[in-house]
């Protein structure tokens, strides 16, 4: 078994090493081995303090998170780390942290035990289990209130964001920056501390005084405002809570009640899978070992509209050069008008810099032809949701691209052999369907052509990590993953209100349930025009007598194509505030008459199950058509008991 922690020695610093790739994360083991080197450590007199770092990209990316289901089915004991890191802050050398990279859940916790902790610049740290439906479990929601104060450990621990290194300092988490080597600068460090008495930081307990209750009321309702029914933030609020109002000892006992609450739950089961299920797309079922993604230094996007636009932001946010070009002078104002209000908002919000959002917009090209494009690495094409469009665009980038650029299309469900066609490589095209709006939204739809080289293929995935988004793998047919998914929830949506439901009611029933928008209000916010002409492009493939809403077409007819007209299935204001619109409800009562549609009374139960169930058929074909890879990547025993 490879050694998952070893021990050097620096003249009179010890330095313990933790080697558990890729992340270094607490599994078993690691805390054992820690726990043993440093009492080596301790007896060795020649040894004035200790440093502890982590080998490869990162210090303590947390707890093994694969432990957790095999704790939950009990064929793991629940292994506590309160002793472990209490070992740490007891022991009688100083312990100084040298952090680099994340330092997050259990390694920031292990890191707080420690008497010292010094930074690289580049480094995270953070409390992110509530992004797994937990909480910290081993004395973050104690330690943290103790170094940063209440109010930032309530806001990191319901939060889950990291925070740099350089904020690390500023709130008193960590003790120093290391700019240049971080192991050296470190032991420099242990060196300085090494006569001092070493502070431990549950001793520290000046910050939990003078807390004011509404701090935790304001958290409460902010969490329960942005986690709509989830659990993990509002427990973590009430374990720092405990901290201000507890001894350490008695504040650990509550944050490890407070835990295991969370960790039997079905929703951090759930956010658990999906974290393992981000990471298991990203591998190629099938992928040449020795097929390299390209290099991308350089990005062209044809099309400036909604999607062209966040496309290039998205580019220029990865700091790739991009070229976007329009056909109208008009329309390229339009599009970068959009752009800079976007990063000028941005900027205003605090979320950039200004000279972020300056650099960012100066990555971003503006033109009305194809020059620059014969330098491009790939080359997106957003244009009008139509294949004939589509493939002249291809046809004409075809005769000007350098061998190797990838060639992609946006479209959001066309045929992408259909599109590949018109080019003069069909190996080098793929699809890269971004989501609206596309530099906010994480998932990139990857579809793979009939004749799509795996190099491409490779490199397209690869981007989509280096673009900040969770790239899925998906095979070509109507609507891809996303859309086909898509397609009959919305349907059933429609039917709802043909028979009776009210727009609002519908939006209501779904959001209750737990989506971050219902679904009319989505097709009103993507536009009601984009559906219309994939319905007209795929109306070949509608089987005769299978029922179709009739009103989505008529209200395409009569104009109301959503938020960007002013009126969709809501009527929007001036903010885009959407209200309900009786000439809608009177369109829905004609449409049914003529079709002979009952009227009834519809329950939300309903709603939810037949758009909810709708959503999940289609998945299940989808899978059997192979068009998405079906993948195990965590044994969860099924009769797993559920809170
Ligand atoms: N446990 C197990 N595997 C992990 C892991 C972890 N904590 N973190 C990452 N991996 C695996 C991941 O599945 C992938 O595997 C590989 O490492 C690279 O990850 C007691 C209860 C650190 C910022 O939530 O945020 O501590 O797919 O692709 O983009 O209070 O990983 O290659 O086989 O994401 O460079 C809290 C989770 C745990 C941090 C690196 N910690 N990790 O990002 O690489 S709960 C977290 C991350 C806890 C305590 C509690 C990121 C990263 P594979 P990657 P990356």
């Amino acid at each position: 078994m490879a050694e998952l922690v070893r021990l050097t020695r620096q003249d009179d610093i010890a330095v313990i090493t933790i080697d558990n790739p890729p992340v270094n994360a607490l599994g078993p083991g690691v805390p054992e081995g820690i726990q043993a080197l440093l009492h080596e450590a301790v007896q060795d007199g020649g040894v004035r303090a200790i440093v502890l770092i982590g080998a490869g990209q990162t210090f303590i990316a947390g707890a093994d998170i694969r432990e957790f289901a095999k704790i939950v089915s009990g064929e793991r004991p629940r292994l506590s780390l309160y002793p472990f890191l209490l070992a740490i802050e007891d022991c009688s050398k100083p312990v100084i942290m040298a952090i680099h990279g994340a330092a997050f859940g259990g390694g920031l916790e292990t890191a707080m035990a420690g008497h010292y902790r010094v930074i690289a610049p580049g480094a995270q740290v953070g409390q992110p289990e509530v992004k797994l439906g937990l909480i910290p479990g081993a004395a973050g929601t104690q330690r943290l209130p103790r170094l940063a104060g209440v109010a930032k450990a309530v806001e990191m621990c319901a939060g889950g964001q990291s925070i740099p290194a350089r904020e690390a300092v500023e709130v008193g988490i960590a003790d120093s920056l290391i700019e240049g080597g971080l192991l050296e600068g470190a032991i420099a460090f242990a060196r300085e501390v090494a006569p001092k008495p070493a502070p431990k930081t549950r001793e520290r307990n000046e910050k939990l005084r003078d807390v004011h209750p509404a701090l935790f009321t304001m958290a409460r309702e902010k969490a329960r405002k942005l986690g709509r029914g989830m659990t993990a933030p509002l427990a973590a609020i009430d374990a720092v809570e405990a901290a201000t109002r507890l001894t350490f000892d008695e504040g650990c006992r509550r944050e490890a009640e407070l835990f295991d609450e969370c960790l039997y739950s079905s929703q951090s089961r759930a956010l658990i899978h999906a974290f393992f299920g981000e990471r298991t797309v990203a591998k190629i079922p099938g992928l040449p070992k020795d097929v390299k993604p390209a290099e991308i230094s350089r990005a062209a996007v044809i099309g400036a509209g909604t999607m062209g636009g966040g496309i290039a932001m998205t580019f220029a946010n990865a700091g790739i050069p991009v070229i976007v070009k329009e056909t109208a002078a008009d329309a390229l104002e339009r599009g970068m008008d959009i752009i800079r209000g976007n990063y000028a908002k941005s900027a205003a919000k605090g979320r950039l810099s200004q000279a972020d959002a300056e650099q960012r917009l100066a990555h971003i090209t503006p033109q009305l032809t194809y020059e620059g494009f014969d330098q491009a690495d790939i080359i997106v094409e957003a244009v009008f949701e139509n294949t004939a469009v589509k493939k002249q665009v291809f046809a004409e980038i075809g005769k000007i691209v350098k061998p190797g650029c990838v060639l992609a299309s946006n479209t959001s469900s066309l045929d992408i052999d259909e599109i590949a066609s018109a080019a003069a490589h069909p190996d080098m095209v793929i699809g890269t369907h971004f989501f609206s709006p596309a530099h906010v939204m994480r998932l990139l739809e990857v579809v793979r052509g009939r004749e799509t080289a795996p190099g491409v293929i490779a490199t397209a995935m690869a981007l989509g990590k280096k673009l900040g988004k969770v790239a899925v793998l998906a095979g070509n047919c109507p609507g891809f993953i996303g859309n086909r998914m898509v397609a009959p929830y919305l349907r059933e949506a429609q039917f709802l209100v043909e028979e009776g439901a009210s727009v609002e009611q519908v939006n209501q029933a779904l959001y209750n349930f737990g989506m971050a928008m219902g679904p009319l209000a989505v097709d009103d916010l993507a536009g009601l025009d984009i559906g219309w002409a994939i319905r007209k492009e795929f109306a070949r493939f509608e089987k005769p007598g299978v029922r179709q809403p009739r009103l989505p077409d008529l209200l395409c007819e009569l104009r109301r194509f959503g938020q960007k007209a002013g009126r969709g299935w809501s009527l929007y204001d001036a903010d885009r505030k959407p209200s309900a619109d009786p000439e809608l409800a009177a369109l829905a009562e004609k449409t049914a008459r003529e079709a002979g549609i009952p009227r009834r009374t519809i329950l939300d139960e309903e709603i939810v199950d037949r758009c909810i169930y709708a959503l999940i058929n289609e998945g299940a074909r989808i899978l059997e058509d192979g068009i998405a890879a079906a993948r195990c990547f965590m044994p969860i025993p099924l009769d797993f008991p559920t809170s």
